[in-house]
């Protein structure tokens, strides 16, 4: 078999990369090209992300792959989910787009559901209420008489704003707007309804497209600065989630996946959105996914955590590696201090370290001090969120759930791998950590008509990846601890 090329852009809340995939043989193998921060940009009392440098960014990805000479078929770009870019009557972005962490959302669901109830935009959305969604965005801008807003001619998400600008052709992918609280899954059409609180028209959003489909191809401008020719953009599963789930490498559907990168994603493919009674108390969500698939799932804090920690200690001369972290972690007594990681302090704090130090206070737990210690409890904390979540999701899901899948960035922590296997009870599968580049890539090779559909693209990726499997150790200890864990968990701090 012939080797095919496909450029994938996969852009996180802390990072991005540009991927290089090659199909040939029945195999998929990636290759990273570029790999750069992505930084929250705090200014004039906002928090925003710097377009123009991810632009940039991709351009030098592409730049490297034709200075290689690498024909690549096509590309895709992937990114987080709700926010978006607003461009003028001329073409233009208005400004950059503003990051969910912005705390100017906060209190924003709740003057919303004075125009429309809570129940009837969950009823309408089956999307978690999370204040950070585009529809609560759009009306802290509509209330605040945002002028970007007011001016605005369209509204792009992430992923389709970046397409935009290197083809100059504007859509709404169908994954990403799901994203957005607006959609309605069942029509997947805006809703009006939803629309007219915050003075937006569905006109304003760009021609609407599910993944497979061609945006464009690059403008001259792009052709020029890249060095390639008119290379097709093909709208893939814009939502980065959504990609990384088109990649589990399952062999059947009865499984639960775990997304684990700056937030952890656990969840299950279904068929047709769940929205009851249940899914509105526990407040799950129903995004779209591939193939027609909804994704019934729950926004964990993940990584975000040790992340910023990371952070904190950089700023005081103390580097400190993943497998440094890890070690120190699984040195650390465990259990003893078990914090809800979804706590709204941990949101968007100044200082983590001093954040997990209050909720232990609070909840009369001892405070954890070193790095070890710190790790030790976001981990231990992590895999008792985990098994709550999946307690749920066992009852709810209309199969049984006999593996958990953990895919991305996280699945490459065999420690925190195992507490989560030992919290569920059920067998894991760990990897591909690339899971959001491997979607991306094989809905490109989809659209190019390299494979037929989902289930062969994950035989294919099941051929091709890398897994680690565990079996649940000590699951008496682990029930034990989930008692304290109950006990310490608070949503109010
Ligand atoms: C993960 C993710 C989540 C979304 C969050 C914010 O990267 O896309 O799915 O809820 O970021 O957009």
């Amino acid at each position: 078999m012939e080797h095919t090329y496909f450029f994938a852009v996969d852009l996180g809340a802390t990072s991005g990369r540009t991927i290089l995939g090659c199909l040939g043989d029945g195999k998929l193998e990636l290759k990273e090209v570029t790999r750069f921060p992505n930084h929250i940009i705090e200014a004039c009392g906002h928090c925003y992300w710097d377009i123009y440098a991810l632009y940039r960014e991709i351009i030098n990805g592409l730049k490297t792959i034709a200075k290689d000479n690498i024909p690549i078929r096509s590309i895709g770009i992937d990114t987080w989910g709700v926010d978006f870019a607003l461009i003028g009557k001329d073409g233009e972005l208005l400004r950059n787009p503003y990051c969910y962490r912005d705390p100017h959302t906060v209190g924003a669901p709740e003057e919303y559901f004075t125009h429309i109830p809570r129940e009837r935009v969950y009823d309408i959305t089956g999307i978690q209420i999370m204040n950070f969604n585009s529809l609560f965005q759009l009306s802290t801008l509509h209330r605040n008489h945002c002028t970007a807003l007011e001016a605005a001619d369209k509204i792009l998400f992430m992923p389709d704003a970046l397409g935009y600008m290197l083809t100059g052709k504007m859509v709404t992918e169908y994954t990403i707007a799901s994203t957005s609280q607006i959609l309605n899954p069942r029509t997947k059409r805006f809703e009006k309804e939803l629309l007219d609180v915050v003075g937006v028209r569905e006109e304003q959003f760009g021609r609407f497209v599910f993944p497979g489909e061609q945006i464009g191809v690059l403008t001259e401008e792009v052709q020029k600065l890249t060095g390639l020719g008119a290379v097709p953009v093909i709208s893939v599963a814009g939502h980065d989630t959504a990609s990384a789930v088109a990649a589990v490498p399952a062999q059947n559907e009865n499984f639960a996946y775990l997304s684990s990168g700056t937030w952890s994603l656990m969840g299950i493919e279904v068929k047709d959105a769940i929205i009851n009674k249940e899914s509105y108390e526990q407040n799950f969500t129903n995004e779209g996914g591939v193939e027609g698939t909804t994704r019934f799932l729950k926004n964990i804090c993940g990584m975000w955590l040790l992340e910023r920690c990371r952070k904190e200690w950089e700023t005081t001369n103390n580097s400190y590696s993943y497998t440094e972290l890890i070690d120190a972690a699984l040195a650390a007594p465990a259990f003893r201090s078990l914090i809800n990681p979804d706590a709204p302090c941990f949101q968007n704090p100044a200082s983590m370290i001093k954040a997990i130090a209050g909720y232990c206070k609070q909840t009369g737990q001892p405070v954890p001090e070193t790095y070890g210690e710190i790790t030790r409890c976001i981990f231990d904390s992590l895999s008792m969120r985990y098994k709550q979540i999946f307690s749920v999701l066992q009852k709810i899901a209309p199969f049984p759930i006999e593996k958990l899948h953990i895919i991305g960035g996280g699945s490459r922590n065999n420690l925190l791998s195992q507490f989560t296997c030992n919290a569920v009870g059920v067998p894991v599968m760990a990897g591909p950590s690339e899971g959001t580049a491997i979607g991306n890539i094989m809905l490109q090779a989809k659209a190019n008509g390299l494979v037929n559909d989902i289930a062969a693209m994950r035989r294919l990726i099941s051929t091709s990846v890398e897994t680690v499997s565990f079996e649940p150790q000590n699951t008496t200890q682990w029930e034990e601890a989930y008692h304290k864990y109950l006990a310490c968990y608070r949503e109010d701090i």
